[in-house]
């Protein structure tokens, strides 16, 4: 199993409404992150920074390449762009956070 973790950025003030809309998240875009290969998918909001912390697991995270090309993950990320800070192509800004440390 490989492990990925990243940091995105929200728009202060709308923390409630990130939660809601990932708690009605579209059931083709989960579908589509679990058919590609995802699992244990986690995103975990610091409310002092209002950095979100997501951390996924896959069993080959190349197989995650082509998501961005995909049209379902495109327009959640252009539902979603109001709301985080966001690239021009609508795609969250995004930095990958190195592991430390795993204790299995
Ligand atoms: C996030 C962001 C991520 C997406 C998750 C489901 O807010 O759009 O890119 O993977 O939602």
């Amino acid at each position: 199993m490989q492990r990925k973790a990243l940091k995105m950025f929200l728009h202060p003030g709308k923390e409630a409404e990130y939660k809601k809309r990932h708690d009605e998240i579209w059931p083709e875009l989960a579908s589509l992150l679990t058919s590609t290969g995802v699992q244990n998918y986690s995103i975990f909001l610091d409310e002092e920074t209002h950095i979100l912390f997501a951390y996924l697991e896959a069993e080959d995270l190349t197989k995650l390449d082509d998501l961005p090309n995909h049209p379902i993950m495109q327009n959640w990320w252009a539902y979603m762009a109001d709301i985080m800070e966001s690239n021009p192509d609508n795609s969250p800004k995004s930095v990958e956070i190195p592991s430390v440390f795993y204790l299995a």
